[in-house]
Order: structure tokens, then sequence, then C-alpha cells
């Protein structure tokens, strides 16, 4: 079945691992994996938060907080698969006829049972943090309900509009006051979209005859886009439009100049 000289057949995995582990072409998909995690670890830690979208609010940060966790977590998993291939391309076979396969990597028990492991593992810290952070962003709307303001979403093939209950006004613009907590009530018109200003980190689906509410804080002044997240038909990726984060005295101010009415 192989025709490697190394032991690969020993019974005891002791042995096996070393013998694995002294190989060169594995020692050199060793330095691969560890070359491109630490690219990776740095693509996540410096690189990656400068891309993302202006951090406009605290739900925003805790998104890139998570971001940036999970491209570091699983650094090393990109990392190994890039080794190989490293690995496999600069060390190509040359001629006709291809060496024999190695034995298969699912009847080895030990591998089998760590990458489950580690999978299961990753899997119940992204649910855990999750439901952490869900739960944090539930308080925080519960705490602030009284002050919010309201601002119903209606999303509609293909566009967004904007209703400020309290103030009486119409918008197909997202303006809001800087540090005031914002309740969005979220429907549609007709099929399913889903309400996603960009800067804020804050994303929930509209329904049609249903109202879907999230909670959020702006906290720095600027441009904000609003998108569609709900593939939503022909014009779906048009389905977009602009708001800003402004000071309360500007908040007034286009209240006002909109026939509304400041609470
Ligand atoms: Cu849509």
């Amino acid at each position: 079945m192989s025709n490697h000289d190394e032991p690969d057949l020993k019974p005891t995995p002791g042995a096996r691992a070393t013998a694995l582990l002294k190989r060169p072409d594995v020692a050199r998909t060793a330095v691969f994996t560890i070359i491109w995690t630490a690219i990776f670890v740095v693509l996540g830690l410096v690189f990656y938060p400068k891309w993302m979208p202006t951090i406009m609010s605290t739900d925003m940060k805790a998104m890139e907080r998570i971001m940036v966790a999970f491209t570091v977590i699983s650094a090393p998993i990109a990392g190994l698969v890039m080794g190989i291939a490293t690995q496999a391309v600069t060390n190509r076979h040359k001629g006709d006829t291809p060496p024999p396969d190695g034995p298969a990597i699912r009847t080895n028990g030990p591998v089998v049972v760590v990458w489950s492991l580690v999978s299961g593992i990753f899997a119940l810290v992204a649910v855990v943090w999750g439901i952490a952070e869900l739960n944090t962003m539930a308080n925080a709307a519960t705490t602030d309900a009284k002050e919010a303001i309201h601002v119903q979403v209606i999303g509609s093939q293909w566009v967004w509009s904007f209703k400020y209950v309290d103030q009486g006004v119409e918008s197909d613009k997202l303006i809001l006051p800087i540090d005031r907590p914002v309740e969005f009530d979220v429907t549609s018109e007709d099929v399913n979209h889903s309400f996603w200003p960009v800067q804020l980190g804050v994303k929930v689906d509209a329904n049609k005859l249903q109202t879907t509410t999230v909670h959020t804080v702006p906290n720095k002044l600027g441009a904000i886009d609003v998108k569609c997240a709900e593939l939503c038909g022909l014009y779906h990726a048009y389905m977009e439009t602009s708001g800003e984060v402004v000071t309360e005295d500007n908040f007034k101010n286009w209240v006002t100049a909109n026939g509304g009415h400041n609470a």
C-alpha cells in the first residue's frame, strides 16, 4: 500500500508522530503553516479593522471585536490549508508516473478526535459569544426604551423610507441625532428585505405584516450607508440610501425644515 520507508505503520502513535515530524516535506509544510498563520494574524489585527466601515456605535465596535477575534482564531486553520497548498505547489512531482496515495487520514483515530474536538470548541465559542452579545444588545434596548427616538423603517422593492413617528417627518434619508438611543421598527411592503445601516453595526429582517425592532446609539458624527442585506429581486443590489449622524441641534433644524415638530 505505501512504499515509504518511514515506519508509518508502527503501532504506537507517538512513534508515528515523531517519524512524521522528521520528514522534510512535513517540516517544510509546518514552516509554511507558521508563516501563513502569522500573515493572517497580522491581517486580522492590523489591516482588517482599517478595511471595516467607520465605527459609529458601540454595536459596530462589538461587531469589529467579533470579526477580529474570529479572524485571529481561524488563522491557524487557514494557515494550515495555505501551508499544505504552498508545499504542494513548490514541491510538485515531476515525471509521468504519480506516486501512490498515502493511507487515508480518516482511519487515523487521534487526528479524527482532535479535529472534531477543535471544530466543536470553535462552534461552541461562536454560539456562546453570539448569545452573550445579543443579550447585551437586548438589555441596552430595554434600558433605553423610554428616551429612544422611534424610526419606522419601511422596505419596498427597491427603496427604503423612514417615518419619524414622534416628530411627524417622513424621509428617504436616515438622519439621526448623535448620542441619542434610536429604535428602528422595521417592516416591508412586499417581499423580505433586510435593513442594514452599515456603520451602526445592526441588521434586521424587514418582513411584510410584521414589525421587527433593532436598537442602537449612534456615537460618531458622519455619513451612514443604508443597504438591503436580503436578496429581494432584480434591483436588490441598488436598494440603498444614505444617512447622517448629526448634532442634536442640526437634527432639530432638519425636523423643522421638513415640516415636523420637535418632541
Ligand atoms: Cu431589499
